[in-house]
């Protein structure tokens, strides 16, 4: 048994996606990042019994019951431990194709989104210059994988991986970002298929509190 220690975000949604896909069986144990009054640096990632086992005092970790109680931090290292374990997603033959569009997600869709979302949705009107920097690049991002996903049905390649699993639930947040998914159509097209599976339906709401994926 897996159990995933995690909270309703873009990257703790790529664990329990995963978790669906590939059948495990996983029990997730909340972590509340913030106190009732919203502050985040008295949330629970900052516990020692949890930072023992995530040193930046992050969610997603997911701990292995069946392997040694095996702990793993990093949204894309647990990725990749579930992918060779279980042997799905993570074709051999693709790894170098998928390494390289789960670091990008990794590295830079994931963190420059999550700065749109701290300028644009959670402090508009703040901080001019930042705002616009990562709308900007928001934007961009959007224009890239856009482009990818016209030459590859998948972004490495035919087959549906970890690196999609990964970018997935940070586009489903496409209603904060304000730069409208259905203008970039071969990204929708790729949305679409990917949030119609059963197992990202499931994955997606977590915690069972009827989490819908949103439309574009
Ligand atoms: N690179 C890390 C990022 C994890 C991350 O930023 N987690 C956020 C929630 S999505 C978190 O735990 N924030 C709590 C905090 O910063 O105090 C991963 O992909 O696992």
């Amino acid at each position: 048994m897996i159990e995933l220690l995690t909270a309703d975000t873009p990257n703790g949604k790529k664990i329990s996606i995963m978790l669906e896909e590939i059948g495990f069986k996983y029990k997730v144990t909340k972590i509340r990042l913030r106190s009732e009054e919203g502050d985040f640096s008295k949330g629970e990632q900052f516990k020692p019994e949890f930072r023992r086992i995530s040193p930046f005092s992050k969610i997603p970790v997911i701990i292995d019951h069946e392997n040694n109680k095996e702990a793993v931090f990093e949204s894309g290292a647990i990725l990749i431990y579930l992918g060779e374990k279980s042997n799905k997603f993570y074709e051999q033959k693709d790894r170098t194709k998928i390494n390289q569009w789960l670091m990008a997600q990794m590295a830079y869709v994931g963190p420059m989104l999550g700065q749109h979302h701290q300028f644009h949705r959670y402090n508009s009107g703040k901080d001019k210059w930042g705002e616009e920097r990562y709308f900007k690049i928001t934007k961009t991002i959007y224009g890239d994988l856009d482009e990818r996903l016209g030459q590859s049905k998948n972004l490495a390649g035919d087959n549906y991986s970890i690196a999609d699993i990964a970018t997935f639930p940070w586009i489903a947040r496409h209603d904060w970002h304000d730069i409208g998914l259905e203008n970039f159509k071969n990204l929708t097209r790729w949305y679409l298929e990917i949030a119609k599976r059963e197992a990202v339906i499931k994955g997606y709401d977590l915690l069972k509190n009827g989490s819908e994926i949103p439309k574009p």
